[in-house]
């Protein structure tokens, strides 16, 4: 089946122009100049012609950072990958790359196995799996060799979370060799664990157990030193880093100082720092504060994170946008941290807003529309291994497009979200523009604001290297 997307503004990391996209089954096959559909009726005519006027027609997003099912504190996230991947092309992302965990004492293999096993089947539109790598011994990092080659190739680490998923200094070192090695791309959660735990009990033990403690302990110079100490070992062991959800100014001050060094040095960002601080959410009266607990935390408005973020993005500093998507229900997760912060379970919700968040950073000046795409598709798909089958309308390309109405200002609610969440982060906030069409791999999934994806259509997708490795 043929399928003709005309009439609209196609938005690439490189600019926006008029322009039609020609879809063959799952493939896009051209990108045309206005008017070259008259060939194509020419010879027969597409199936279906989608009219575009007015949208932007873009690549469909890629998230690069999600948490479906994820075990954290005694509870899983709620979203599981069939509710997650749903919400996701509801909000205009067409593929994730989430993670399969490797805990303490457990074997890599079996734990990525039983990960893909869950996975499969349920997910409505195509996915990666990173490896997170929680116990690092030399059988993990043999394995590590085996993933890349089948398409698993990043992992994350932790430099948080002591006794849970914390590598040491050592084992971090030798799991960036054995990247520098195999291709693999390291991540790297950089907060200063055992530093943030001290400042925790010291906080709960003088009566400082409600959810803003949790942002005051996890102090920005513990984001900073980690991300200082990650890189330099990523200089030693002369492997690729990328930093994940980084929300502190002193963090992205030690990733620029790298880059202008010339180091494979990257890092994202996620909307809920873009958009949120520690006084106005986290810092709500009684225990509200608790939708807003994810790490790293939220940032003090006092200082100039958001404005810096913003920075960032432009000067590229950082290249990704992803929303590290790990919901839990206020209702029995959240509420285990009732009495003392440090058992409410790290996470935001955010996987179907990040490309109407992002786009409100074009209608406020913060960024191009180009920038746009480029943050949330095609960037993420190049340091993945995606591109240029995702993250890209080009021939060739597999056909994940979106449409999106610029001029469709609509307000986040619970009410009309379709994330598995007892609440909204974004609860009243209004943005400016809508996805109205989704399409993953040639399919229509979203249109009319009817959802008519179906789980189990998504795929495993084995990963390349990243295209930013030199
Ligand atoms: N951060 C979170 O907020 N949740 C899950 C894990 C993480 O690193
Ligand atoms: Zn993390
Ligand atoms: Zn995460």
């Amino acid at each position: 089946m043929t399928l003709l997307i005309k009439g609209g503004t196609v938005v690439s990391s490189t600019g926006a122009s008029l322009a039609e996209v020609l879809v063959d089954g799952e493939t896009i096959v051209a990108v045309l100049s206005p008017g070259c559909d008259a060939a194509i009726a020419a010879e027969g005519g597409a199936t279906r012609v989608i009219d575009a006027t007015d949208r932007y027609v873009i690549p469909g997003g890629v998230d690069v950072h999600t948490h479906m099912s994820f075990p954290f504190g005694g509870t899983f996230a709620s979203d599981t990958f069939e509710t997650g991947t749903r919400a996701a092309a509801w909000g205009g992302t067409t593929t994730i790359v989430d993670f399969a965990t490797q805990a303490y004492g457990k074997n890599v293999r079996e734990c990525f196995d039983a990960r893909l096993a869950e996975a499969q089947g349920e997910c409505a539109i195509d996915y990666g799996l990173h490896m997170i790598i929680g116990d690092v011994q030399d059988d993990a990092l043999k394995e590590m060799d085996r993933l890349v080659d089948e398409g698993v190739s990043s992992f994350k680490l932790f430099m948080a979370y002591p006794g849970v998923f914390l590598s040491d200094d050592g084992q971090i070192l030798r799991a960036m060799q054995q990247a520098a090695g195999n291709g693999g791309l390291l991540m790297m959660h950089a907060e200063n664990g055992l530093a943030i735990d001290v400042l925790a009990a010291q906080a709960v033990e003088r009566g400082d157990s409600g959810p803003v403690h949790h942002g005051y302990v996890r102090r920005a110079e513990f984001e900073s030193e980690a991300t200082h100490r990650a890189i330099q070992l990523a200089k030693v062991g002369a492997a690729p880093l990328y930093i994940v959800h980084l929300s502190a100014s002193e963090a992205l001050e030690q990733v620029a100082i790298a880059r202008n060094k010339g180091m494979n040095v990257f890092a994202e960002t996620c909307p809920q720092y873009l958009y949120f601080n520690l006084e106005d959410q986290l810092d709500q009266p009684g225990f509200e504060g608790a939708k807003y607990v994810c790490s790293t935390p939220l940032r003090t408005k006092h200082e100039h994170h958001q404005a810096d973020l913003w920075t960032g993005l432009r000067t590229n500093d950082l290249s990704v946008v992803s929303t590290d998507h790990c919901p839990f229900c206020m209702k029995e997760q959240k509420e285990m941290g009732l009495d003392d912060f440090r058992a409410i379970p790290n996470g935001f919700g955010g996987v179907e807003h990040r490309i109407d968040m992002i786009y409100q950073g074009v209608t406020q000046g913060e960024i191009s529309l180009a920038r746009w795409v480029e943050l949330c598709a095609t960037t993420p798909a190049r340091m993945m291994g995606l591109y240029p089958r995702k993250g890209v309308l080009q021939p060739g390309s597999d056909a994940d497009i979106v449409l999106y109405n610029p001029n469709h200002p609509w307000t986040i609610s619970v009410d009309n979200h379709h994330m598995n969440i007892d609440y909204s982060a974004y609860e009243g906030v209004t943005v400016p523009g809508k996805v109205e069409t989704v399409l993953s791999r040639g399919r229509v999934i979203v249109e009319g604001g009817q959802y008519l994806g179906r789980k189990g259509d998504g795929q495993f997708i084995r990963r390349g290297l990243s295209s930013y490795l030199i």
